[in-house]
């Protein structure tokens, strides 16, 4: 089952671009790791493009999230209970494979760590599934989950998530093209063999390095 003829991957016209030299002064600034803050072949705008996609509900109530496959207690968490974890605000800036980068960006959410320590993942996990609604999926490798700036977003500037953007919980892993951010969460799997997902499997790289530019496979 996949995303369906929902998921848009064009731009849609309500977009608004930084200048080309307001972009090359971006370009030329560089993130604490070294590498540019926008990558080769990206163009920064100055909000979030919603891109559509097959939308769940966006409810609080009756939504749950699913931790499953190789962890010690697998379980399912109400948003109430998520919120009980610990939260961490992340500014970051997001990188869509079309060509837009989002700079500076805030969210709030739970890191994918905080997740690990409650549910006891096995040691032959070695990649991270996220299942999103209607068949949406995506996965990464394991080292990239735990890294600091790999969580689930419930927040966007200061203001629950809006439903576009994959209310009430999604994923959100800066560092690898923004298709990896699974809106409309609904469970997170860990696993030992990788699962492309719906773009991965469908000719989109699955290693989605912007920095490398790693945009098709
Ligand atoms: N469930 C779901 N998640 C998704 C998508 C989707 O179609 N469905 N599209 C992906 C793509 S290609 C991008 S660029 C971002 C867009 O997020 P936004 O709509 O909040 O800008 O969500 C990603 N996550
Ligand atoms: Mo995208």
């Amino acid at each position: 089952m996949t995303g369906g003829s929902l998921v848009s991957i064009g731009l849609p016209g309500l977009f608004v671009k930084l200048t080309d030299s307001e972009n090359r002064a971006w370009a030329a600034d560089l993130r604490p790791d070294g590498r540019p803050r926008i990558p080769p072949g990206q163009h920064a705008v100055k909000a979030l493009v919603p891109m559509g996609g097959a939308a769940g509900p966006g409810k609080i109530d009756d939504w749950h999230l699913k931790i499953s496959g190789l962890v010690e207690q697998p379980q399912t968490i109400s948003f109430r209970n998520l919120m009980g974890l610990n939260q961490v605000n992340l500014t970051c800036d997001v990188h869509c494979v079309t060509g837009w980068t989002l700079l500076d960006s805030k969210w709030a959410g739970i890191r994918i760590t905080e997740i690990i320590k409650r549910v006891g993942v096995k040691n032959s996990a070695r990649f991270v599934i996220f299942e999103g609604h209607a068949g949406y999926s995506s996965n990464i490798p394991l080292d990239e989950a735990v890294k600091e700036n790999a969580i689930l977003a419930h927040q966007f500037f200061g203001k629950r998530l809006p439903k576009a953007h994959g209310a009430p919980l999604r994923a959100l892993i800066p560092d690898r093209y923004f298709y990896k951010s699974v809106k409309w969460l609904e469970e997170v799997r860990f696993s030992d063999i990788d699962e492309p997902g719906y773009y991965e499997s469908s000719g989109y790289s699955n290693t989605a390095d912007p920095w490398k530019e790693e945009r098709f496979d």
